[in-house]
């Protein structure tokens, strides 16, 4: 497996919180730490297969002193962000930045920051059972697919399922997404709510009908629980109408707590 790492690239910029700093600029080293997505295969001594240094040089150049920012972590962030973005073919960055001439009036070597950012996967399971359902399950994805930092790869067909739970309701149409995204798994939850608002969700009884629910369902490999978000969702192992539309698109992804895949989890439901 390859790894393009650039060290102590030098630039002269002007981040700081001084206004001296914004005024007089001074020396900053950048490196950075690349993984491609196929990065286990080979590149048959083909540039076009992997992604020049050159052209991530100068990008990062680019970046460095077209901005003036605060703090370096801001720019070890928006560098690593617009590396994402630009090269498809790169799977997860990191980035380094440096500052050996910050104004700190004691003897010291070096001051840096360094960030990890890198495209998530994850399954997303939406619903409706209020209005138009289908135009608010394709408005999500749409709303989704919209998003710079996040790409649709996977959309299951819907289906229509009767409700689980006690409440009397319609049926709903259900279906899953794949969607890659740069989103950490809470910000990516805040952009769900936001695209389930817009939809008009109102949030009065508990499992009870909605224009519009999108529930995160597995966030690559994480598991996490903190009283605002758990991953995986905990009832997925539950549910057909999620389980469902995950195999269709995604049978062989798995599960990080039961260690199976998702359709070994629809069989033994079924
Ligand atoms: N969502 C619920 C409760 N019950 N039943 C079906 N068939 N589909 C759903 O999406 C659904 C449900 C709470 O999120
Ligand atoms: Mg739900
Ligand atoms: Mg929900």
């Amino acid at each position: 497996m390859y790894k393009i790492n650039i060290d102590n690239l030098e630039v002269f910029a002007y981040h700081g919180v001084l206004k001296e700093e914004n005024a007089l600029g001074q020396k900053f080293f950048i490196s950075t730490e690349i993984t491609l997505n196929n990065s286990s295969t080979s590149y048959n001594d083909n540039i076009e297969k992997s992604v020049s240094y050159v052209d991530i040089c100068n990008l990062i150049v680019k970046v460095s002193t077209g901005n003036k920012f605060n703090l370096i972590e801001t720019l070890a962030e928006t560098i690593a962000e617009r590396i994402l973005l630009e090269y498809y073919k790169i799977k997860s960055v990191k980035v380094r930045v440096s500052k050996p001439s910050a104004p700190i009036p004691l003897p010291f070597g070096n001051v840096s920051v360094q960030v990890e950012r890198s495209w998530h996967i994850v399954y997303v399971s939406l619903g409706s059972n209020i209005g138009d359902r289908q135009y608010y399950l394709n408005g999500a994805i749409k709303t989704m697919a919209e998003n710079p930092l996040c790409r649709v790869i996977a959309i299951s067909d819907f289906i229509n399922t009767k409700p689980v739970g006690n409440v009397p309701q319609d049926d709903f149409l259900n279906g899953c997404v794949c969607v890659q995204t740069l989103y950490s798994p809470h910000e990516f939850l805040d952009f769900l709510h936001s695209i389930e608002n817009k939809a008009g969700r109102k949030r009065t009884i508990k499992w009870g009908p909605r224009t519009l629910d999108l529930d995160i369902i597995l966030f690559d490999d994480l598991i996490l629980s903190d009283g605002i978000l758990t991953i995986p969702h905990a009832e997925m192992a539950n549910r057909l109408f999620v389980l469902e539309p995950l195999i269709q698109i995604a049978p062989y992804v798995i599960h990080p707590v039961y260690k199976c895949t998702a359709l070994e989890l629809y069989n033994r439901l079924k």
